[in-house]
């Protein structure tokens, strides 16, 4: 009885140590209360915010889903679940991308910005996957390609076209915006050095051995909640702004 209660047993143990499992569990949440949280304040103000805030929404909720499928997987197999975590980062992140050309909408942002983001972000993504997945002997490479893609969105958010509208577009906008660029220049830095710590031979261990998913997952908590936030803090500073 008591084996056959084990082998139907669907809940998984977490260890007391086990960090990662730990903050897949809290990321699952963090990101499904945050997607309530955006989807039900949506008339709380000016109609022309709402897509970026369904967008800010629509992020942590396909993050809120995978984070399910990735706490399962880690709790079953005890191993990084790099597929659903690329999926996962291959939907989000040119949503972000879309993101910062709905804010800057309102200063004549054209597709082509969109199109030039979203591209940059998939050649970042799938390199990426092909350094920590498939290629694993030359990591360095596909690293490195990656990161020059990343550079080019940064450059083009903090000092090209992307900024010129924002300051073109100037007050609630321009702040946002450079916030946002914040969290692109810190927040996803991030990224790069959980994939250093999780290279073999290269920074293992430069966290006491803290996991590289943990890594991942505390930056996944901070940029697409955080970046959320800041569109949603937009929105309604400005529709305030536009009543008064
Ligand atoms: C919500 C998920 C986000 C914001 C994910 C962002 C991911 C990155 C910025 C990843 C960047 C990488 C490099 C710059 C080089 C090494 C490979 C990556 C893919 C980890």
């Amino acid at each position: 009885m008591e084996n056959f209660l084990a082998s139907v047993s669907l809940v998984a143990k977490i260890a007391t140590d086990d960090y990662v499992g730990f903050t897949f569990f809290v990321g699952c949440m963090a990101m499904m209360a945050a997607s309530a949280f955006f989807f039900l304040s949506m008339n709380s103000y000016d109609r022309k915010w709402r897509t970026s805030i369904l967008v800010s929404g629509l992020i942590t909720f396909i993050a809120a889903v995978h984070y399910w499928y990735m706490r399962d997987y880690w709790a079953t197999n005890m191993e990084s679940p790099t597929f659903f975590r690329y999926v996962d980062w291959i939907l989000t992140v040119p949503l972000m991308c879309v993101e910062f050309f709905l804010i800057l909408k309102v200063a004549g942002a054209k597709k082509s910005l969109m199109t030039k983001l979203i591209f940059l972000s998939v050649i970042m993504l799938v390199t990426g996957y092909l350094g920590e997945a498939v290629f694993r002997d030359q990591a360095w490479l596909w690293g490195l390609i990656s990161g020059i893609a990343y550079f080019a969105i940064v450059y083009e958010i903090w000092l090209g076209n992307a900024k010129k509208l924002a300051v073109a577009a100037g007050g609630e906008v321009l702040k946002a915006h450079k916030i946002l660029c914040w969290f692109v220049l810190v927040g996803w830095a991030i990224y790069p050095i959980g994939y250093m710590a999780g290279t073999p031979g290269w920074y293992e261990g430069i966290f006491g051995g803290l996991a590289m998913d943990v890594i991942y997952n505390v930056g996944d908590a901070i940029n697409k909640i955080g970046f959320g936030l800041v569109v949603y803090n937009l929105a309604v500073v400005a529709s305030t702004k536009a009543e008064a």
